[in-house]
């Protein structure tokens, strides 16, 4: 049995509905994971991260929960994610669960009940407040757009949905959810799962006086909230400590300092924090909904900031370019087109050689690029369907808010895994719940298993050179050249050795001023090493080079 340390580790986010449909309905399920375990650990990635695979009316792919412990059977059975853990774990790869407990499904039994009369055991499982007058309790919004209240007519009063109305808040002031949430937990870890990924867990704690936000959306009032520590040192006590549990806590709109609260080992909270900040960097002034360059100085910046500070608390990043909420990263920040693979290998490289515990999502490993879906009829999710709604009610042209969720949705990393060059490319054998990236002929994972010089295999080489060198997992952090416009350099140094990675963020050949580290060697890089690349001064289109010495 090899030693296992979630520090040095690899972690693979899998989105079952697009994974792998083995039943031919066009919606991925458990079985057609199993199926592609041999192709994870030809990764040598260790750790697989399901988001949730547990029954729900889909109204937010399954972010929307109605039954905690059970399997929705559009994935399959209870059965079948026990065949699943048996046989991840006999390939010696952990399994950690996606645990939504800021809120649930309104279709949820807890809810129900909650929903039946003011006085009902469950009622206060949820947050529930009269309106003034009849308008909302106050003016919190949606991360959906709306009002975060829904007036429920029976008992006269509204509940509290900080995303879709249908995704009600838990009330974690009350001790007996907490109680039933931890139940939930030990009932998973009972059957041998090996950690959780926490949704927006840094929303479940509000301030409880709910007051207007006089210049915000309302999130000042419930992000990193008042008793939050306090809830993940329970929880941490009841359930994630006594199974030792791997932990990674979704952090939206968060802050170094908490992340360091959340993350440091002394803390006994968690292990490590998704923040999002490095991904909003095309929001001009926060503002998702619309369509802009990304700001690449400011990327350097945040990236940079996250990693110095984290190192100095202790702290630990989980590094990611994409999940199922993020479009495509070499569509967003690289080039999908001329520069495809020099890109995609280069993103990788440069998030890839930071400390942290790093994040492939499912298809980023063969380049995978936003579908350029061409109508409203092509988008599923949810806050795609809100947004383009938001956006035509402010006079903007069909057309214009199409780019804008061509750029922006979810939903641009939610298509089928393109497995190869078959129908479907090999997804399934229906007609799949959503389009596909009609380059799927070209990017497909059958195509790049044939090729060593292959994306896939260059984020192989990257996960072997972090179990490889320390320096990768334990090295600090130093931003070089800041202000340059194009290149992103950046050394690490751990005890008496060095890494350095330059990479070109542009098409545009650009030399470069920089000292490479005396008898470095070359780890990795995306064009082939020429003999005079020690000294090399320049940097290709999209280039990345990892230098090493010791
Ligand atoms: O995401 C929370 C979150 O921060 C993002 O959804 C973000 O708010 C949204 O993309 C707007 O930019 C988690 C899950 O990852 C997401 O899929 C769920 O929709 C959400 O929580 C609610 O459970």
């Amino acid at each position: 049995m090899k030693e296992f340390c979630w520090k040095k580790s690899t972690v693979y986010q899998i989105y079952p509905k697009s994974f792998n449909d083995t039943t031919g309905n066009g919606h991925g399920d458990i079985q057609g994971i199993i199926a592609k375990l041999d192709y994870l650990q030809e990764l040598e990635v260790e750790v697989i991260w399901l988001t949730p695979v547990y029954p729900s009316p889909q109204r937010d792919n399954g972010y929307d929960i109605s039954d905690y412990c059970a399997i929705d059977e559009r994935y399959g059975t209870m059965a079948d994610f026990e065949d699943l853990l048996k046989a991840a774990h006999a390939r010696e790869m952990k399994v950690i669960m996606d645990l939504v407990v800021n809120h649930t499904s309104t279709d949820h039994e807890w809810f129900q009940q909650a929903a039946s009369s003011r006085d009902n055991p469950y009622r206060d499982f949820y947050i529930w407040r009269n309106g003034k007058g009849n308008m909302p309790p106050n003016n919190w919004q949606s991360k959906f757009g709306g009002s975060a209240w829904k007036y429920d007519s029976k008992t006269k009063q509204y509940y509290l949905h900080l995303f879709d109305e249908t995704q009600a808040d838990l009330n974690w002031e009350n001790p007996v959810l907490r109680e039933k949430i931890y139940d939930m937990m030990r009932f998973w870890a009972e059957k041998g799962i090996d950690g959780f990924r926490l949704d927006v867990i840094n929303l479940i704690s509000k301030n409880q006086d709910f007051p207007d936000d006089q210049t915000g959306d309302g999130r000042k009032f419930y992000t990193d909230g008042p008793k939050i520590h306090d809830y993940l040192k329970e929880m941490n006590q009841a359930i994630l400590a006594p199974y030792n549990l791997i932990t990674v806590g979704e952090m939206s709109s968060t802050t170094i300092d908490n992340c360091i609260k959340y993350t440091n080992p002394s803390s006994q909270e968690l292990n490590m924090t998704f923040q999002f900040h490095h991904l909003k960097v095309d929001y001009p002034n926060g503002e998702k909904w619309t369509k802009a360059p990304f700001d690449f100085l400011k990327l350097k910046k945040i990236l940079s900031d996250w990693q110095e500070g984290m190192h100095a608390g202790q702290g630990w990043n989980a590094l990611f370019w994409c999940n199922h909420d993020q479009p495509r990263i070499v569509s967003r920040l690289g080039d999908d087109k001329k520069y495809h693979e020099q890109s995609a290998k280069m993103l990788a490289t440069v998030l890839h050689m930071q400390q942290g515990t790093p994040y492939i999502y499912q298809g980023e490993e063969i380049g995978m690029t936003n579908p350029d879906f061409k109508k409203i009829a092509d988008f599923r999710d949810v806050e795609s369907k809100n947004a383009y709604k938001m956006l035509l009610e402010k006079g903007m042209t069909a057309q214009r808010a199409i780019e804008i969720l061509q750029q922006k949705s979810r939903d641009n990393s939610r298509t089928p895994m393109q497995w190869s060059d078959a129908a479907h490319a090999g997804f399934t054998t229906g007609t799949p719940w959503i389009g596909l990236a009609e380059n799927y002929l070209e990017i497909n994972a059958k195509k790049q298993m044939r090729s060593v010089d292959s994306i896939l295999y260059y984020y192989r080489r990257l996960i072997q050179l972090r179990k490889k060198y320390d320096i990768i997992t334990y090295g600090d952090y130093q931003l070089l050249l800041a202000d340059h416009s194009q290149i992103y350099a950046f050394k690490r140094q751990w005890h008496e050795e060095e890494l350095l990675v330059v990479s070109n963020f542009y098409e545009e050949t650009v030399e470069i001023d920089i000292d490479i580290p005396a008898g470095a060697e070359i780890l990795i890089s995306n064009y082939p090493v020429n003999a005079n690349d020690e000294g090399k001064r320049v940097l290709r289109p999209y280039e990345a080079i990892v230098y090493y010495a010791k």
